[in-house]
C-alpha cells in the first residue's frame, strides 16, 4: 500500500515515533537479579538444565558468557566445552554459573517492565517476554526522543532491575534494529532524516526477516549489506523470495508502514499488587485478593470474556512464585465465583508471609453467547482433561520471534 494512499486525517506514518525494547540477556539478567553476586560473571541459563545433568539446551548466556562462544539454542554440553561450572572450577574465571530455567519467576519480572511500558506509552505490542514495541508519538518529540528512551531504560532498571536496550525510530523495523545495534545497555536513536544512513552499513542479517540462510542467497546475489539490499531491484528480489522479498526490500529502505497494534485477543486477564514488605495477616492478603478478583472480573465482563479457568499468585519472599488454578465445568462471566474460588485457593497459604499476590481468569473465549451452549462444557472438560482439582497455572505467554505472533505474557 503506497503512502499516498492514505485517508485524510490518518496520521502520517512517516512522522511516527516508535520505541522497541529489549531486554539484555533477560533470563540471566532475571537470575542477577535475585542473586546478585551473579553480577558481571558469565551466567548460563538453560532449558533442562540441572546440576550434574548435560542434556538440554542454552536459553540465553550472559555477555560474559558470549564472549566465549556460548549462546542461545546451543546444547549445554556445547556450553560446558567452552565453560565449565564454576562450582566444579570455583578459582578458574574462565569458568560459568550455570542456572536452570524458572520461567514463572522470569514471567513474573517481565510482567512488571511490561507495567511501566504501558505507563509510558498509549500504545504497547508485546512480541514476547521480554521485547515490546510503544508508538511514543503523542508523549514525546524527535528533539528530546533520546532523554525519554533514556527514561524508559531508567525506570526499567530503577524500579525491576534489569537491564534494557532501547531503540528509537520512525518504524517498528527500524526500531528493532536499532534497539539490537548497541546492545547490551544500548539507547540508540534514528531520526527520519538519518535512516537511510543507519541502515546502508548494516550487515544485511541485521534486517529482522533474514537469517543464516537468506543472507548466503543474498550474498550470492552480492547483496551484502542493508544499503546493498536497499539498492537492489526488487523485482529481482521478488523473482527470488516471493512477497517476502518486497517486504525485505522495503525494511532495508527503512519504510515500515504497520501500526504498533497491541496484540490480539488476550489469553488471560490478570491483576496482581505487591504489599509493602511481607504480609502475614491472611485476611489483609484476602481482602486485597477479592479486590484484584473483582478488577479482573470487571475486566473479562467489559471484554465480553468467557472464562473456564480462576487463578492466584502468590509470591512469598524472596522470590518463590506459587500459582494455583482451578478449572470450571464451562465457561462463565461470573464475578462472585472469582472471588469465591480466588478465597478457596489462598487458604493453602494461610500463615505464610505474602509479598505479592494476583488473581487471573483465563481460558478465555470471546463468543458472547457460548454461555448459553451447555452441550459444549463435557466436551470442553474431556477435551483437555482439567476436572475441578486444583492445579498447577500454566504460562499462558509464548516467545515470538516475530511482530505479527501472538504473546500475552507480560499479565503475569
Ligand atoms: N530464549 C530461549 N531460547 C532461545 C532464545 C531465547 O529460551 N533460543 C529465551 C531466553 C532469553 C529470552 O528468551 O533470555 C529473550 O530472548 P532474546 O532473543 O531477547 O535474548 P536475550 O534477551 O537473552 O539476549 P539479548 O540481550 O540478545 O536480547
Ligand atoms: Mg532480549
Amino acid at each position: 500500500m503506497a503512502t499516498g494512499e492514505r485517508l485524510p486525517g490518518a496520521p502520517d506514518p512517516t512522522e511516527r515515533i516508535v520505541l522497541h525494547v529489549d531486554m539484555d540477556c533477560f533470563y540471566a539478567s532475571c537470575e542477577r537479579k535475585r542473586e546478585p553476586a551473579l553480577r558481571g560473571e558469565p551466567v548460563v541459563v538453560g532449558m533442562g538444565y540441572e546440576a550434574g545433568e548435560t542434556v538440554g539446551a542454552v536459553a540465553t548466556a550472559s555477555y560474559e558468557a558470549r564472549e566465549y562462544g556460548v549462546e542461545s539454542a546451543q546444547a549445554i554440553s556445547s556450553a560446558l566445552e567452552r565453560l565449565p561450572r564454576r562450582a566444579e572450577r570455583p578459582n578458574d574465571p574462565e569458568s560459568a554459573f550455570y542456572r536452570p530455567v524458572d520461567l514463572d519467576y522470569y514471567e513474573d519480572v517481565a510482567a512488571d517492565v511490561k507495567a511501566i511500558l504501558h505507563d509510558l506509552a498509549d500504545t504497547v505490542r508485546e512480541v514476547s517476554i521480554d521485547e515490546a514495541y510503544l508508538d511514543v508519538t503523542e508523549r514525546t518529540d524527535w528533539s528530546v526522543a533520546e532523554g525519554f528512551a533514556r527514561h524508559v531504560k531508567q525506570r526499567i532498571e530503577r524500579e525491576v532491575g534489569v537491564p534494557a536496550s532501547v531503540g528509537v525510530a520512525p518504524n517498528m523495523s527500524t526500531a528493532k534494529i536499532a534497539s539490537d545495534h548497541d546492545k547490551p545497555d544500548g539507547l540508540v536513536v534514528v531520526p527520519p532524516e538519518s535512516v537511510a544512513a543507519f541502515l546502508a552499513p548494516l550487515d544485511v542479517a541485521a534486517v529482522h526477516g533474514v537469517g543464516p540462510i537468506r543472507a548466503r542467497e543474498l550474498a550470492e546475489m552480492g547483496i551484502e549489506t542493508a544499503g546493498d539490499l536497499a539498492d537492489a531491484d526488487p523485482y529481482a528480489l521478488t523473482d527470488r523470495f516471493g512477497e517476502r522479498g518486497r517486504e525485505l526490500h522495503e525494511r532495508a529502505n527503512g519504510r515500515d508502514d504497520r501500526p504498533v497494534e497491541p496484540t490480539g485477543d488476550p489469553k488471560s486477564f490478570s491483576r496482581e499488587s505487591a504489599f509493602d514488605g511481607a504480609v502475614e495477616d491472611h485476611d489483609s492478603v484476602v481482602e486485597q485478593a477479592l479486590a484484584l478478583a473483582d478488577a479482573v472480573a470487571e475486566r473479562a465482563t467489559h471484554e465480553d470474556a468467557l472464562y473456564r479457568t480462576i487463578g492466584v499468585k502468590v509470591v512469598v519472599p524472596p522470590y518463590d512464585i506459587n500459582t494455583r488454578a482451578r478449572s470450571l465445568p464451562g465457561p462463565v462471566d461470573e464475578p462472585e465465583l472469582v472471588r469465591d474460588v480466588a478465597a478457596e485457593l489462598l487458604a493453602e497459604f494461610d500463615g505464610d508471609p505474602v509479598r505479592k499476590v494476583g488473581v487471573r481468569v483465563s481460558n478465555l473465549s470471546f463468543t458472547a453467547n457460548e454461555q448459553a451452549k451447555l452441550g459444549g462444557f463435557a466436551d470442553a472438560t474431556a477435551h483437555d482433561g482439567v476436572g475441578d482439582a486444583s492445579e498447577d497455572a500454566t504460562s499462558d505467554g509464548g516467545e515470538s520471534e516475530d511482530g505479527d505472533a501472538q504473546a500475552s505474557l507480560g499479565d503475569f
